[in-house]
């Protein structure tokens, strides 16, 4: 293979002295930087591929980051990321120069004792960013330069792609590996369950979805006539005319804590946003003053673990049930689960692969990120559970009907990842079964005010920290400083932490009013940028 990989490598060669890191998110940068890195990863999976002895993903998008930009994630065999090893190996060949590539690939042949003859086999998919198409054709060059097999599922969002890879590698008992397969058997779920909510007016039917000028879109427009009018989506930002996640996106929503530009909101209508890759959702309404409600990815997880709870009981299945945030967790969702639901609530670091890992230790885990980035995941013995359950002839009808709602949320889920598209189908039919409006969902607990800020620093490694990210260890007295911030302000809580995705330190706050977030967020910022080497002007007051 190695004359191959050397001509092939010549058509993609990387720039001299650039050195960039497979981060939380994969590699992302501006779209010019990435050619090779794209077909560095085409071989990366193929050897994960032999290495692993099954379908390995590659999936090309920047999800929520600006159009010019781009990146790439590789997929491993159950549609999960990537273990922090591969990751490793990444950094590795993406950053040999030219001239070292093919040492640095036999370096990882022999680390990993990888049997060249094994076959591959890689699935590729893309956003729908203009650079796409050619990043993704450096991947499958990659792919081919090492002898591997590839299939070109195109334009798909980030979840599909997972969805795919895990088919394939159970051999089609997760589902059919196709773009079709994955609308069928998630919308065949879906019009089970909205079968148990008969009184559910045309009006109570409608949803408004931003679809952040990208991927998820397209798909929802593929996905409707699948649907049979058992949901009725009014689709805005679907790419005609806007620019990709600009002014829009869930991304946008949740940060800015406004609506996105470029759609129609009626009051106390229900609204969603997807981010660029489909694989974060948010939802949130106008009430009748004009107000905007944001429903976020706590308010979602909630909505779902509640749901799931109820179910149980009727059915009377004893499965553990919990819940996975991460720090950015609004307190009193984490309240709310905690003191009134009775459910258990793990904190995990941010990061999708920190919280699916945590979330799998349960019978039940149902993961989300405030951002709107989550899924539950079953356990084997879970799904066996459930599934005999609702083959039981013995039965009363309450449990039945229990567990065959069960049944049919398992399979309109994506358990290999986040999805915009199943989580928003998942609430969709809660909504309606329960027969709940979004203002009622809303008012299960109210938010703690809260604001989040950047600062830039001259280097954010410097800052370290523990307790899955709540504490700073360092720089020395820093954590002392937040601590004694905190007092000043009531149900006050704050915390920092260095972007896995920015070159900038996050910040954090959230206190009984807004005027006290703002005003914490600010003094942790002045903290940070005293103590952790801040660079340009000192942050300034929000007020
Ligand atoms: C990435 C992560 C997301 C996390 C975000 C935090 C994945 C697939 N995505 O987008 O889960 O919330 O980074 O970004 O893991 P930050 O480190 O810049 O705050
Ligand atoms: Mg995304």
């Amino acid at each position: 293979y190695d004359s191959e990989v050397s001509k092939q490598s010549g058509l993609h060669p990387k720039p001299a002295g650039l050195v960039l890191q497979y981060g939380t998110a994969g590699f992302r940068t501006n779209a010019k930087q990435l050619d090779h890195i794209m077909f560095r990863m085409g071989l990366l999976a193929t050897l994960r591929s032999k290495k692993t002895k099954a379908t390995i993903g590659v999936m090309v998008t920047a999800s929520h980051n600006p159009e010019e930009d781009n990146g790439v994630k590789l997929v491993d065999p159950m549609g999960e990321m990537v273990t922090p090893t591969w990751e490793g190996y990444a950094t590795q060949l993406a950053n040999a120069e030219q001239e070292d590539l093919l040492a640095a690939l036999q370096d990882i042949i022999k680390k990993e004792a990888i049997n060249m003859s094994q076959e591959a086999n890689v699935f590729v998919g893309k956003d729908t960013r203009s650079s796409s198409a050619s990043l993704s054709q450096a991947v499958l060059d990659g792919v081919s330069a090492l002898g591997g097999h590839s299939k070109d599922y195109g334009l798909v969002t980030t979840p599909q792609l997972h969805y795919m890879v895990c088919c394939q590698n159970t051999q089609c008992k997760y589902g059919e590996a196709t773009v079709e397969g994955y609308y069928k058997k998630l919308c065949q779920a879906f019009i089970q369950l909205t079968k148990n909510a008969s009184n559910c007016t045309d009006d109570q039917k409608h949803l408004t979805v931003d679809g952040a000028n990208g991927i998820g879109a397209l798909k929802v427009r593929e996905m409707e006539s699948h649907l049979k009018r058992e949901l009725h989506i009014s689709l805005f930002n679907d790419g005609s005319k806007g620019k990709l996640n600009h002014q829009c996106g869930a991304d946008f929503v949740k940060v800015q804590q406004k609506p996105p530009t470029g759609i129609k909101m009626n009051p106390g209508e229900r609204c969603c946003s997807f981010d660029g890759d489909a694989d974060r959702i948010v939802y949130y309404y106008a009430d009748s003053e004009g107000q905007f409600h944001l429903l976020d990815g706590d308010k979602i997880a909630t909505l779902i673990s509640t749901f799931l709870k109820e179910l149980l009981t009727q059915a009377g299945l004893d499965l553990e049930i919990a819940v996975v945030q991460t720090a950015y967790a609004n307190g009193s969702s984490t309240n709310y689960l905690e003191d009134t639901m009775k459910v258990i609530v793990r904190c995990t670091k941010t990061g999708v692969k920190h919280l699916h890992h945590a979330a799998q230790e349960f019978d039940i885990g149902v993961y989300f990120e405030a951002n709107g980035h989550g899924t539950v995941l079953f356990s084997k013995a879970a799904e066996e559970k459930i599934q005999r359950l609702a083959e039981n002839s013995s039965i009363n009808d309450e449990r039945k009907r229990a567990a065959l709602l069960l049944q049919n949320t398992v399979n309109v889920i994506n358990q290999t990842v986040g999805d915009a598209i199943s989580d928003m189908l998942l609430i969709e039919a809660i909504l309606a079964i329960k027969g709940m409006t979004i203002q009622q969902w809303d008012a299960i607990y109210s938010d703690l005010p809260n604001r989040q800020l950047k600062v830039k620093v001259s280097d954010r490694r410097v800052i370290d920290t523990t307790d899955a990210e709540r504490r700073a260890v360092s720089p020395a007295g820093l954590q002392e400083a937040i601590d004694s911030l905190v007092k000043n302000y009531r149900e006050a809580r704050s915390f920092v932490r260095p972007s896995g995705t920015e070159d900038v330190v996050r910040v954090y706050a959230e206190a009984e009013t807004q005027e006290s977030a703002d005003a914490l967020a600010h003094d942790v910022s002045l903290a940070v940028y005293r103590l952790a080497g801040g660079v340009g002007g000192e942050p300034k007051p929000l007020h």
